[in-house]
C-alpha cells in the first residue's frame, strides 16, 4: 500500500550539533508537509525494540548507546512518492558515499552517526510512524 508518508528521527547527533533547523528548512523545501513532529528522547527500551531488526548486528549495542543518549526530532512526512523521495534527500548510510547535497553529506559525521532516518518501505513508515505517534497527534 502507497500512503505517501515516511517517518523521520533527526538523530541525536543532528540535534546535538545543532542542524534541526537547517535540516527541517531542507525537507520543507524539498516538498514535505509535516504531520507530526515532536522533540523527544528514545528510552533503551524504546530503541531496542525500533531497531529489533538489527539486535543481531556487531553495532546494534553501538547504535543503542548513539540513539539514547540524547533528544531526538521525530516527524511524520507527507509527499507524493514520500518514502523514496525522502530516502534520496538523506543519502547513503555512510556519509562518505553520500550524494553532494544531501542531508548526510551536509550533517552527518560517521556511518553510526549519520544525523538522520527515513523509513525503507511504506509499510516501515507506517510502523515507526505509530511507534512514535498516536492518531490524534497526526495532522
Ligand atoms: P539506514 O538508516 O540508511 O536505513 P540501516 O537501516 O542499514 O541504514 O541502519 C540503521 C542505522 O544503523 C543507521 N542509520 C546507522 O546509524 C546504523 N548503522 C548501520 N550500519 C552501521 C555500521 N556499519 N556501523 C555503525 N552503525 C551502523
Amino acid at each position: 500500500m502507497v500512503t505517501n508518508k515516511t517517518f523521520t528521527m533527526i538523530k541525536p547527533d543532528g540535534v546535538e550539533n545543532g542542524y534541526t533547523g537547517a535540516i527541517l528548512e531542507k525537507i520543507n523545501a524539498a516538498g514535505f508537509r509535516i504531520v507530526a513532529m515532536k522533540k523527544t528522547q528514545m528510552t533503551r527500551n524504546d530503541a531496542e525494540t525500533f531497531y529489533e531488526v538489527h539486535k543481531n548486528q556487531p553495532f546494534f549495542g553501538e547504535l543503542i548507546e548513539f540513539m539514547t543518549r540524547g533528544p531526538i526530532v521525530a516527524a511524520i512526512l507527507e509527499k507524493e512518492n514520500a518514502v523514496e523521495d525522502f530516502r534520496t534527500l538523506i543519502g547513503a548510510t555512510n556519509p562518505l558515499e553520500a550524494a553532494a547535497g544531501t542531508i548526510r553529506k551536509l550533517y552527518a559525521t560517521s556511518m553510526g552517526e549519520n544525523a538522520i532516518h527515513g523509513s525503507d518501505s511504506d509499510e516501515n513508515a507506517v510502523i515507526e510512524g505509530n511507534f512514535h505517534f498516536s492518531g490524534r497527534e497526526m495532522f
